[in-house]
């Protein structure tokens, strides 16, 4: 099984997408999402200038092969655009050796070890009754855990709370525009506020439903310590990205200090970022994209290094992942035995019409469906009806002007 062709197509149906197709000899394609939110053409052009050319005529059997010689060959290793770049040639081979086998994808990777994907969904609500619609939105529509986003006085914009009718325009809990948006941020406001928010929801939904929050990044550690120690009363699944993931040795300060377990790693790209904080069992969820993270193949070394020290996943699922970079997180989950959580924001109307999916969603469980192969198909006409739009995701500032993280 030969690869003939590799194409590269950027189409933005609600927002911008990059898709890798492979055809094979034997007349078979494969689908791999290569989309970098706000640096989208940046993969476009890695795939296009630097890797095509390598893909004809590659036996599109050799997988690990494959991911190898991409990794090493280039010299250059690791990063956001190298590791998007080869997750999606990785998901496409894997769908065609899935295809090529008549098997879903999941079968490949040694069966499933249950029967559903348990997913969380984003509520959020710039005061206390948007936030409990929100949350009584989501649990109607079946979900079982939710994360938690709210305004905080004091801050105008913060991330992940978005107006209900600006939500339904984004399908994403950031403000994307053509130029990067400007929002404000104080830390000490903030957590003052949380804690708050959390006794509210505890006192209206109880103790039973799972709760996650996501800090996206923002604190120093001795804050993002105080912040999980005064959210131990309220029983969190997880707390989120608490400090900037970069830096590997915060989180032994935050472990210290608090038992609110912890999540990291939707900007990280290869196990090296995460080598420190699984080793130390310094977090409790490996939050990383498949699509950004080398593909399945990688992922999955990730995730099993992981579960050695009981580490479980919480796959990165909000809009910018393609619905064929879901459908490549939705195998591995249901294979993997150290599965903890799938995040899951629905994508827009246009996008399902461009990308054909048989994955499902009911009683709060995601299910990859049973097609061969990744169990979605790009609609290349539809694509090409939504042209590239530039979008840039937003920033933040202090009260002084200092940039901060977004
Ligand atoms: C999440 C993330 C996203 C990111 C987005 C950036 O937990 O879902 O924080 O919302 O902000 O993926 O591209
Ligand atoms: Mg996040």
């Amino acid at each position: 099984m030969n690869i003939v062709a590799a194409e590269v197509i950027v189409t933005s149906p609600d927002r911008n997408f990059v898709t890798l197709k492979l055809t094979t000899d034997n007349g078979l394609t494969g689908w791999g999402d290569a989309t970098l939110n706000g640096r989208e053409l940046s993969v476009a052009s890695y795939l296009t200038d630097h890797v095509v050319p390598l893909l004809i005529g590659r036996d599109a059997h050799r997988i690990e092969d494959t991911w190898q010689f991409l990794y090493r060959s280039a010299y250059w290793r690791r990063g956001p655009v190298t590791m998007t770049a080869i997750a999606a040639v990785d998901v496409a081979l894997w769908d065609l050796k899935a295809k090529a086998a008549g098997l879903p994808l999941y079968q490949l990777l040694g069966g499933a070890s249950r029967t559903g994907i348990m997913a969380y969904g984003h509520a959020s609500g710039r005061d206390q009754e948007e936030l409990f619609d929100s949350i009584r939105r989501h649990l109607d529509e079946g979900f079982r855990s939710i994360r938690v986003q709210t305004s905080v006085p004091g801050i105008d914009a913060v991330y992940g709370v978005i107006a209900p009718a600006a939500a339904s325009e984004h399908y994403e809990p950031a403000q994307r525009a053509p130029l990067p948006a400007e929002e404000d941020w104080d830390s000490r406001a903030y957590l003052r506020h949380i804690p708050t928010v959390f006794e509210a929801v505890r006192n209206e939904f109880g103790p039973e439903l799972p709760l996650l929050h996501d800090v996206h990044h923002r604190l120093t550690p001795i804050q993002a310590a105080r912040l999980g120690k005064s959210l131990e009363p309220y029983d969190l699944f997880w707390l989120e990205d608490c400090t900037p993931a970069e830096n590997q040795e915060a989180l032994r300060l935050v472990r210290n200090h608090t038992v609110t377990p912890l999540a990291i790693g939707e900007v990280f790209n290869t196990v090296w970022d995460y080598q420190a904080l699984i080793r130390e069992q310094l977090i409790d969820y490996v939050r990383s994209a498949v699509t950004h993270t080398g593909g399945i193949t990688a992922m999955r070394k990730l995730l099993d290094y992981a579960a050695q020290y009981q580490i479980k996943s919480g796959i990165h699922g909000p809009t910018d992942i393609s619905p064929i970079g879901m459908a490549a997180a939705l195998h591995l989950d249901l294979a993997i035995h150290n599965f903890g959580i799938q995040e899951y924001m629905p994508h827009g109307p246009l996008t399902n019409e461009v990308f054909r999916q048989t994955f499902t969603f009911q009683d709060g469980y995601l299910h990859p469906g049973d097609q061969p192969g990744l169990g979605v198909e790009l609609d290349e006409e539809a694509a090409a009806r939504f042209p590239y739009q530039p979008a840039y995701l937003p920033f933040n500032r202090l009260k002084d002007g200092t940039v901060h993280d977004w």
